[in-house]
């Protein structure tokens, strides 16, 4: 990103991974809080190509419901990359990140560049069946993505190549069950938690994270759980945990996101409108999602990374 963009707006309304009814509604909020606008109105050419269709019945429930979105979204965001453009899906749960990242996998192996997803989180989601307490695929994303038994029947094809879990970056965890966190340890994924960030703030984990993308020439997959933020900040959620980011730090990391050049595409996942407080979630994750494609207070640009001491 260094300049205007190409930006595909794909609305996913989809609740089927979580037992919380709303984020179904969650497009259409961030629609009426101004997204498309605030983003033309920054330069950048902007297309909303409406809400996705699933693939299959449109009364699916449970796993057959999630794998027809995964399949539907896969399509469409993998088109997206290879007509140039940068996709911006608006959820809809968690769940969806599967079609996403599939997509972006798939376009990733076109092209050779190596796939790296920042997971701006406050769970890991990185459940299987075998480890979920509450049986929720919102739950399971990053799980099933990176290959772990039990998940494969929600891709098109079963056999696909799994997600690196070591380009996995979670970031503001601060609740994560026994079994994925067992299973985070044993992949390797990398995580920054919420503890990591009051001891040390946002900015070296990630420009050490921006670091290694920049010296791949990955494409990175930025999936931005609103639960990242603090739940007094950003209440529209139905997963909310205390003790999340501020609006300052995850203004910072929008920022630094924009001056990195590296983001190939995004998820703005789980607001629950029917949660909000007169649409302020929203409307602070248009702020958000603005300052990541350019908006800025001057023209300062990020530091070296010489700036931050290494650990
Ligand atoms: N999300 N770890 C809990 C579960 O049910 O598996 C919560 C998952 C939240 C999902 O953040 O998208
Ligand atoms: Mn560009
Ligand atoms: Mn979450
Ligand atoms: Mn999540």
């Amino acid at each position: 990103m260094d300049g205007p963009e190409r930006i595909a707006i794909l609305g996913v309304p989809t609740e089927v991974g979580t037992s919380e009814p709303g984020s179904v509604m969650g497009p259409a909020a961030l629609r009426t809080a101004g997204l498309v606008r605030t983003l033309r109105d920054l330069g950048h050419a902007v297309a909303d190509h409406g809400d996705v269709v699933p693939d299959g019945p449109a009364d699916a429930v449970g796993r057959p419901a999630v794998a027809a979105w995964t399949r539907a979204l896969a399509r469409r965001v993998e088109a997206a990359l290879y007509a140039g453009d940068l996709p911006v899906v608006l959820g809809g749960d968690h769940s969806l990140s599967l079609g996403t990242v599939e997509g972006a996998m798939r376009h990733c192996a076109r092209t050779g560049r190596p796939l790296f997803v920042l997971w701006l989180d406050a769970h890991a989601d990185f459940n299987t069946p075998e480890t979920s307490p509450s049986g929720n695929l919102h739950g399971m994303p990053l799980a099933a993505l990176c290959g772990e038994p039990g998940l494969s029947d929600l891709f098109a094809d079963p056999g696909r190549p799994a997600l690196d879990p070591t380009r996995v970056h979670l970031f503001g965890l601060r609740s994560i069950d026994a079994g994925e966190r067992a299973l985070v340890a044993a992949r390797n994924v990398e995580v920054t938690d919420m503890r990591h960030i009051d001891e040390f703030g946002v900015v070296a984990p990630l420009r050490r994270s921006l670091e290694r993308v920049a010296a791949a020439s990955g494409h990175l997959h930025v999936s931005f759980d609103i639960d990242f933020l603090d739940p007094g900040l950003a209440p529209a959620v139905g997963t909310t945990v205390p003790g999340g980011a501020t609006f300052r730090e995850a203004h910072l990391i929008m920022e630094m996101l924009h001056d990195s050049g590296l983001v190939g595409s995004l998820d703005v996942v789980e607001l629950n409108p029917f949660l909000d407080e007169r649409g302020r979630s929203a409307r602070v994750l248009v702020e958000l999602v603005a300052s990541l494609f350019g908006r800025r207070i001057l023209d300062r640009p990020t530091p070296p990374i010489a700036a931050v001491p290494a650990p």
